[in-house]
């Protein structure tokens, strides 16, 4: 090879090489397999080595790591976002109008009814006309930043186009993917050989939730505008729910057209049939209808209970039933063991959905419900849920088909199978059970355990079938070259596995408590038990009374963790994770980074009721925010409590967020 064919191969594969790193690394979504690009970054190592003059600073085999990734921090509501009560029938509605009329003291009352889309609620925040801000719902008080994404969203205005606007405006609507768009990307996901997505709901989400905007992007999500949370720098009063929607429009903001002024129950009703009727025409996917009080002051009076306002209701529709034949029912074996039978289907199309499984819960259901292989059944799904069997049609059962014998023996590992005095079956296996074993790896890798990304099924599979990793503290003994050998890995892949390896052995007690995958342990008691122990010793000397101690822990949960700590196993795989050096900090000690409070500039008010001014001081400044004593435009939160007085005002006047003393208390347990 002479010098000019060389710089030209380096060219080519300089290229090549930062296009499949972009692919891989920014957009996940590889085109290559990790062997080929091993083979084009060695023979591009290989060259730039022979002719060192070739290699410059910015080729792919001079780059260390990938791009940083943003991440969702937290955003607090300047007003709830609401969410809103459910009806199901006609008679629900006429309940809710009743209640409206009779709290009023009127008849007739007028509504506003609009199609309930099934989308993603977001709250967008314009300041002087700029977005400046988009949050997902959360729970209501605290949602996650996702500026970066909707600001990606066609439809969705950076700047209001109208010519007086407010000083803040929290603008409340919904994500969603048209019916179009969401074939369009499905089709598009096939066509790339990735899963597809089940509804177009799911699939707003997931865009909505891409870690890179560039892959928003090219996702065709929409935004409808329904409501508004906090507005300052804003004189003209707002009367009513048609009003709003009005003035949104006008704003240059998108709102559904779909939207009718009604009267009373019978008003609502006819907006629903008529709806129901367009439903399958309309260009985007709805689960209902809203009806909401009209006039803001009748709202004001009707008043909001714990989540939902008084003043709306959402009337669903009912969920879509299709008729299809059970090919088979299979048994899967979860973490710890439980197995549940799922019955695999003819694929049918239920409400816009294809559907070839449908959980069957456990065996005594399934053999209440007589489920048989051969059977035609009436598949039902309700908006995001699981598909269920709402029945079997026993008029078109063939003849001779037998009820379905449950395993005596787990269908993975082959040992018995226990039946416990509730309505679990379980493999007795334990981890010599390679689909139990699966299952924990799978755990406790899973995002919201240890997060070691880069372990995904596949190989997951493949170790815990090669028994090279049988128990979960054998993950950190695994190294690079022996990762490098499984199959659709490579030396990119492995290195990418060993440092989220590494990484993870920085936890909290919470998550790894939750990664141990403790039977009837989820995040919340993980945290609540981490929060009442502050460390691991304390917590595996505990009995089952101590634990009971816990809030939210009661007899069952107890028992499971006392049962789980007395394991010889449990505590050597404990053991072993601690000197292959998981760790954490002690509770009490978690301070200043991190977390909602860190970094954040907040003014306390008012009187708190259960701790006083200065506790609240100390306990805020131990997680890293500064509290200040006059509210300005520095200030992220205005913490209230009662009898506030000027300072809300003020913030108010600023548009800053104030917040209860309910969430000053949720934040401090965070
Ligand atoms: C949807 N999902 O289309 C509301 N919604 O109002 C409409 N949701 C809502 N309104 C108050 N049209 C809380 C939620």
């Amino acid at each position: 090879m002479t010098l000019a064919e060389a710089r030209e191969r380096v060219a080519v594969l300089q290229r090549t090489l930062a296009y499949h790193n972009h692919r891989y690394y920014v957009q996940d979504d590889p085109e290559i397999s990790d062997a080929e690009y091993d083979r084009l970054f060695h023979e591009l190592l290989a060259l730039e080595e022979r002719y060192p003059e070739l290699r410059s600073p910015d080729s792919p085999t001079q780059r260390v790591g990938a791009p940083a990734r943003a991440d969702f921090g937290p955003v607090a509501h300047g007003q709830p976002m609401l969410s809103l009560a459910n009806a199901f029938t006609e008679s629900d509605v006429e309940d809710f109008d009743k209640r409206v009329r009779e709290r009023l003291g009127r008849s007739a009352i007028p509504y506003v009814a609009e199609p309930k889309l099934d989308g993603l609620a977001i709250s967008i925040r314009y300041e002087d006309g700029r977005l400046v801000q988009a949050a997902t719902r959360g729970d209501g008080a605290v949602g996650e930043d996702v500026t970066g994404n909707v600001r990606t969203i066609r439809t969705c205005p950076l700047k209001l186009t109208a010519r007086r606007v407010p000083g803040v405006i929290e603008v409340r609507g919904e994500v969603y993917l048209p019916k179009a768009g969401f074939q369009e990307l499905n089709a598009r996901q096939e066509a790339q050989g990735l899963k597809a997505f089940a509804n177009p709901r799911n699939a707003a989400a997931g865009s909505l939730r891409q870690l890179d905007p560039a892959i928003t992007a090219g996702r065709p999500l929409r935004l409808f505008c329904y409501g508004v949370g906090l507005i300052a720098g804003w004189e003209e009063p707002l009367v009513s729910q048609e009003a709003l929607l009005t003035w949104l429009r006008a704003l240059g903001l998108p709102v559904n057209p779909d939207w009718s002024l009604v009267t009373g129950a019978e008003g609502c009703l006819a907006y629903y049939r008529e709806i129901a009727d367009r439903r399958k025409d309309l260009p985007y996917e709805i689960d209902g209808v809203v009806y909401k009080v009209n006039h803001f002051d009748d709202q004001r009076a009707l008043g909001t209970l714990a989540r939902s306002p008084r003043w709306a209701v959402a009337h669903k529709f009912a969920p879509e039933e299709a008729l299809t034949q059970v090919r088979a029912i299979e048994v899967q074996v979860g973490r710890t063991g439980a197995l549940t039978p799922v019955a695999v289907l003819e694929p049918v199309m239920v409400g816009g959905v294809t559907v070839s499984h449908a959980t069957l819960h456990n065996p005594e259901e399934l053999a209440r419900r007589d489920v048989r292989v051969g059977d035609t059944v009436r598949v039902r799904r309700a908006g995001d849920v699981i598909p269920e069997i709402a029945g079997v049609v026993r008029e078109q059962r063939p003849e001779g088909i037998r009820p379905f014998a449950f395993p005596t023996q787990c269908p993975a590992c082959g040992a018995p199978v226990l039946r416990e005095e509730g309505v679990v079956a379980r493999c007795a296996g334990g981890l010599a059970c390679p689909a139990q074993r699966r299952q924990s790896l799978r755990h406790f890798a899973s995002r919201r355990a240890l997060d070691i990304e880069g372990l995904g099924d596949k190989l997951i599979e493949q170790l815990a079938d090669a028994g090279r990793v049988v128990t979960v503290a054998d993950l950190y003994s695994l190294t690079r070259d022996e990762l490098a050998r499984y199959e659709r890995m490579g030396e990119r892949s492995a290195d990418r596995v060993l440092k989220s390896l590494a990484r993870s052995r920085t936890t909290t007690l919470a998550r790894f408590l939750y990664a141990l995958g403790i039977p009837e342990v989820g995040e919340a008691t993980a945290l609540a038990l981490a929060r009442h122990f502050g460390d691991l010793e304390p917590l595996m000397a505990a009995d089952e009374e101590a634990f009971m101690a816990v809030p939210d822990v009661g007899p069952v949960v107890a028992r499971a963790l006392q049962t789980f700590f007395a394991e010889a196993h449990n505590r050597s795989v404990i053991a072993a994770l601690r000197r292959a050096g998981v760790h954490w900090e002690p509770v009490a000690a978690i301070a200043t980074q991190g977390g909602p409070l860190a970094g954040k500039t907040v003014v306390l008010t008012g009187v708190l009721s259960d701790m006083t001014r200065e506790e609240a001081k100390a306990a805020l400044q131990a997680r890293g925010a500064k509290v200040a004593a006059s509210v300005s435009r520095q200030t992220d939160f205005v913490i209230a409590g009662r009898d506030p007085g000027g300072k809300v005002d003020k913030a108010r006047e600023w548009g800053v967020p104030v917040v209860d003393e309910a969430r000053l208390r949720a934040w401090l347990n965070e």
